[in-house]
């Protein structure tokens, strides 16, 4: 079993890739909402103006946005407290993401869930957000067992970090995966700090990737902060897993530019360390890119951003306004009201 590493791209490559330049401005649009997205978040809470945990996707954004541009619209995908960054690239709207961290009825999960569920959306077949570490892995199988089972074409893709690999759960979700050649997309985003404990105290192995690859699963280790390149290896691996040959795994590698909730300052970290990490910014790196290949302007990518700003803007005053859910309702969501049909 091998483990496929999926170098860098240099910008002169991708022009055979068969994207389009409109491909390549959805990437790049959606990395720059998901970071002026988080970055509003993360003022809006420091304000006093939101509550509850914020698990911050800033600096991770080239995984979501390649892995998602790989995947069809109908396979589904299950995520974790730092989703924010999922649903965007998802198209969940940003009203609806907004109004769930204000707690308002108009939120993904009607104000109930607040960020750490936000990007749940079963419009988006986004199932589940999970805050339990590793809990969407072994689900993630399920849902692959059920869609093989019903000999569907559709795949999920489940996303989670470093801290989950060594639960037992991961074990036993990939080893049956492999065994039984279930349609899963599993995705790694190594920003290698599970909370604040680093991947080398509590993982000896050469790569999270060759662990997978251990159980039989086609592996890829990328630069996760290289969005071609992982959309590259997720483009691969869906081929993969589409033809019936089992799952796939990546391991993204990449890093959080701020600490493991929004109340963490992440001083455990070596300042030489985070500095190196800063300079591969997976936005600016992929600007540069387009830019040099003439697929973009510098005025452009700068208008880009002043609009998300001002969709921004408004919807942080839509979601203020917005009301919460009423308490008579809330038996309606632990009750169903329809017997359900299976099949
Ligand atoms: C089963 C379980 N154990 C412990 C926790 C507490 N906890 C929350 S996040 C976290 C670290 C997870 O790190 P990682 O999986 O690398 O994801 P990242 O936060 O880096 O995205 C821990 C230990 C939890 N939520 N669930």
């Amino acid at each position: 079993m091998s483990v496929e590493a999926i170098d860098e791209i240099p910008a002169e490559k991708y022009q055979t890739l068969g994207l389009t330049r409109e491909d390549f401005l959805w990437l790049l649009r959606k990395m720059c909402e998901m970071r002026k997205f988080e970055e509003r978040v993360e003022r809006l809470f420091f304000e006093g103006q939101l509550i509850g945990p914020c698990h911050l996707y800033l600096g991770q954004e080239a995984v979501a946005a390649g892995v998602i541009k790989a995947l069809d619209d109908e396979d589904f995908i299950i995520s974790t407290y730092r989703g924010h960054g999922h649903a965007i690239a998802r198209g969940v709207p940003f009203e609806a993401l907004m109004a769930e961290l204000f707690g308002r009825k108009t939120g993904t999960c009607k104000g109930l869930g607040g960020s750490m569920h936000s990007a749940m959306s079963l419009e988006h077949n986004i199932l589940l957000a999970s805050a339990i570490v590793g809990g969407g892995i072994p689900i993630a199988v399920g849902v692959g067992l059920a869609l093989q089972y019903r000999k569907s074409s559709r795949i999920v893709a489940v996303f989670f970090g470093d801290g989950a690999v060594n639960t037992g759960a991961f074990h036993e979700a990939l080893n049956l995966a492999a065994v039984w050649k279930l349609p899963v997309l599993f995705v790694c985003e190594n920003n290698f700090y599970a909370f604040s404990v680093p991947h080398k105290k509590s993982f000896a192995g050469e790569s999270i990737a060759a662990r997978a690859s251990s159980y039989g699963i086609k592996a890829y280790l990328v630069d996760g902060n290289d969005v071609i390149a992982v959309y590259t290896s997720g483009k691969d691996a869906v081929a993969h897993i589409r033809s019936g040959c089992g799952p796939a795994f990546i391991e993204c590698r990449t890093y959080r530019k701020k600490g493991h909730g929004v109340y963490d300052k992440a001083e455990y970290r070596p300042q030489n360390e985070v500095q190196e990490w800063m300079k591969k910014d997976p936005i600016e790196r992929f600007a540069n890119n387009l830019m040099q290949l003439g697929i973009i302007t510098k005025e452009e990518f700068e208008t880009l951003n002043m609009e998300i700003e001002k969709a921004l803007d408004v919807c942080v005053e839509k979601a203020k306004a917005a009301p919460c859910l009423d308490f008579s309702e809330l038996w309606k969501l632990v009750y169903a009201e329809e017997e359900a049909h299976y099949g």
